[in-house]
């Protein structure tokens, strides 16, 4: 499926939530691509960081996994025996093309897709767990509990990789991320409008906080080494090991 994301091209009269029904996920990969700065960089870092933190018979999860980019990326460099990959996504239309996904590689490691809220699952004997913008999109009230579930359920030496959409806390700065941002859409083929479209579509959904923020919370969960491991604008990943 190689669809181009036009779903913001035309007006759109009543500009609803963004949400991740049929019409998203049949454009996904184009989507995320011309829309996130760093994505294929960050997709091979976790590849990277699952060879490095995984271990032997324990369980490796993707939460908010979408079509399966960071699991197939996993599955393709985990190195130790006895692992099982758990890929969560609350959207249908994502886990019935994840599914579809990932069924076209060959590979031992086994994959077990769930649609479920990533907030109401189970995570336990966790070696690596991955958040790859998926935070942004919980209602901010839950996500420090969400982080202290992942954090009771990695094992000791355990990684998360935590990508999100930032704010940054001075002002200035952060206009001239968000306007960067524009201009890397804009140099990707988005219209002014899409660009407007999506921004308004995403305001109630998409709530990001700050670096700062992010680390704090780890911090205080517990986490023993936190820190940003990638930038690009206002889009980055921070690596937090317990
Ligand atoms: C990638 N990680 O390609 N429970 C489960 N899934 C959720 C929830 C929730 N409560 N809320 C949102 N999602 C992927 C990209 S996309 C990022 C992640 C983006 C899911 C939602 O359905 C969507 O598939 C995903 O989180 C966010 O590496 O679109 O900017």
């Amino acid at each position: 499926m190689k669809e181009k994301d036009s779903i913001f091209a035309a007006p759109i009269e009543r500009l609803g939530d963004f949400c991740f029904d049929h019409q998203v996920a049949d454009v996904f990969p184009d989507m995320i691509k011309r829309s996130v700065p760093g994505y294929s960089n960050i997709i091979s870092a976790i590849g990277m960081m699952t060879a490095r933190f995984a271990r032997p018979d324990t369980q490796l999860y993707d939460l908010g996994c979408s079509l399966g980019a960071a699991t197939q990326e996993m599955r393709r460099n985990l190195n130790q025996p006895g692992c099982r990959i758990v890929a969560v996504d609350n959207s249908a239309a994502m886990i019935e093309r994840a599914r579809n996904h990932l069924a076209a590689f060959r590979s031992e490691v086994a994959v077990e897709l769930q649609e479920a809220d990533i907030c109401a699952i189970n995570i336990e004997n966790a070696s690596v767990v991955v958040l790859n913008f998926t935070l942004q999109f919980i209602a901010p009230d839950q996500r420090e509990a969400l982080l202290k579930k992942i954090y009771d359920g990695l094992n000791p030496g355990g990684v998360l990789i935590l990508s999100e959409k930032f704010i940054s806390e001075d002002d200035t700065i952060n206009e001239l991320l968000i306007d960067l941002h524009h201009d890397f859409k804009r140099a990707n083929g988005y219209s002014e409008l899409e660009i407007s479209q999506k921004r308004t579509a995403l305001e109630n959904v998409l709530r990001p906080d700050s670096p700062g923020l992010h680390k704090k919370r780890l911090k205080k969960i517990g986490f023993a080494h936190v820190d940003m491991w990638f930038q690009c604008f206002n889009f980055g990943s921070m690596v937090a090991v317990k």
